[in-house]
């Protein structure tokens, strides 16, 4: 069935804040560690397979990537992080970038955190709660690769996570999803379209 995410088009792949869009409209950015299913989620969303793998060259992975449905609303891929390999001096490129852009960004509406939910909350995931607590912006969580717990597991998890999101003093919900099956999508569409003001 066709729907407003199908629309996405890649835009830009941005390495300098210098490089952003022009603030217009709405934005909705997606974090979580690497491997966690960003990308996945994103082509899930937008019915693309490889959406957002297309703009994935080696040499990237450290900027943000842009897909726009439309002048007002965009989806942002953040960098991934969580890499032991990477430098010192790369993993603080990509703080400064991220800082940057999420303490900045007047038309961010909210952050997307993508978690697998076999491992939830990394250190790397707090400093994402983090940003999202100072900027007072809502947060939904995707627990990813729902797929791989069996509905028990699932069910504790759901609710381990949102327990230890009630205390933050910002608008959270969080939710199951997967993308190799049918598991959340339309949870994460409402969210969106609510964020991204879709329909008005
Ligand atoms: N079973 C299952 N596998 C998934 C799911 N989502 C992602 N994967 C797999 O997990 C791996 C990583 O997914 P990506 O979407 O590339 O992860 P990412 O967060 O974009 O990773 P980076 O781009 O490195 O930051 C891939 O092999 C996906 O096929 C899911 O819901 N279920
Ligand atoms: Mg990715």
């Amino acid at each position: 069935m066709s729907n407003f995410y199908n629309q996405a088009k890649f835009e830009i792949s941005v390495a300098a804040i210098k490089q952003l869009p022009p603030e217009q409209g709405y934005e909705v950015a997606f974090a979580g560690r690497s491997n966690a299913g960003k990308s996945s989620a994103i082509n899930a969303l937008t019915g693309r397979r490889s959406l957002a793998r297309t703009s994935k060259t080696p040499g990237r992975t450290q900027h943000l990537n842009f897909f726009r449905m439309d002048e007002q609303r965009a989806l942002v891929d953040l960098p991934g992080y969580g890499y032991a390999k990477v430098p010192e001096s790369v993993k603080r490129q990509w703080y400064e970038l991220i800082d940057n852009y999420l303490s900045n960004r007047q038309i961010l509406s909210g952050i997307v955190l993508i978690m697998d939910s076999r491992h939830p909350f990394g250190r790397s995931d707090q400093q994402i709660i983090d940003w999202a607590v100072a900027g007072s912006l809502p947060l939904h969580v995707l627990l990813s690769k729902a797929d791989k717990l069996g509905s028990n597991q699932r069910a504790n998890t759901l609710r381990e996570v949102r327990k230890q999101l009630t205390s933050l003093g910002i608008d959270t919900s969080t939710q199951l999803f997967s993308a190799t099956q049918p598991i959340g999508l339309e949870e994460l569409r409402a969210t969106l379209d609510g964020w991204l003001h879709v329909g008005e």
